[in-house]
């Protein structure tokens, strides 16, 4: 298994001979900038294969940790989560998700319980990331103090800018943590895009200090966890 391959030492251990892979599925509503996040770390070895049968693209990305090299598989679609659900063949044997939601709409927010639904019909007991992305437009629709879904059903949440290159890493480095069970970070930092916004300083740090806020909120009983379906 690709996780106990991340356990720890191990993952040293297995520099030399293999890179460990990793399968990530992106998903949330179309619009909300998951193609645009993908982009962001477009380089000239970024290799993309497009899997007719499932509609999507599946692209490498590879990642230089403290607990060594990781590739992960990216997987993308090309447009189909705006015509409602995704084929199964998505979603199977993803080790780790991020749902994607823009905190310009509302309305993408509460598609996020139909995205989570969808994921965990097929996956069990992945890490997932709940990201706000667009955080660079001022006039948002979601708060970050209303996020309430992702300690509900125990996601790590990001707020990022795809546009602006904030937060673009942590994702990755939050379900390696969780895969790992040790703080993981970049030792080398990945081949980018230049930003295409610049975003507000006083934004990234109210968005810090909330998120920081909110992750620590405690989880609610597991039966009240069950009631929010
Ligand atoms: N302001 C802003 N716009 C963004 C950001 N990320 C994506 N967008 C824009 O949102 C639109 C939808 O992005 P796209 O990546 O195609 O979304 P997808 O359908 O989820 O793949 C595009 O016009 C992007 O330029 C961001 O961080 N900030
Ligand atoms: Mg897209």
């Amino acid at each position: 298994m690709i996780q106990e391959n991340l356990k720890g030492d191990k993952i040293i251990a297995d520099e030399a001979k293999k890179v460990p892979s990793l399968k990530l599925v992106l998903v949330g509503d179309g619009a909300t900038g998951k193609t645009t996040f993908l982009q962001r770390h477009l380089t000239g070895e970024f290799e993309k294969r497009y899997i007719s049968t499932i509609g999507s693209t599946v692209s490498n990305l590879e990642l230089y940790t403290n607990k060594g090299p990781v590739n992960f598989c990216i997987w993308d679609t090309a447009g189909q989560e705006v015509f409602g659900g995704l084929r199964d063949g998505y979603y199977i044997q993803a080790n780790c998700a991020f749902i994607f939601f823009d905190v310009t709409s509302m309305f993408t927010y509460t598609s996020v319980e139909k995205w989570h639904r969808d994921l965990t019909r097929v996956c069990d007991n992945i890490p997932i990331v709940l990201i706000g992305n667009k955080i660079d437009v001022k006039d948002r629709q979601v708060k970050t103090k209303q996020v309430p879904f992702h300690r509900k059903k125990n996601l790590l949440y990001v707020e990022m800018s795809a546009k602006a290159n904030y937060n673009i890493e942590k994702p990755f480095l939050l379900v390696l943590s969780k895969l790992i069970g040790s703080n993981v970070e970049l030792v080398e930092q990945p081949a980018t895009l230049p930003p295409e916004v610049i975003i507000d300083p006083l934004t990234v740090q109210s968005s810090e200090l909330e998120t920081q806020y909110i992750n620590a909120i405690p989880m609610p009983p597991a039966e009240m966890m069950e009631d929010s379906f």
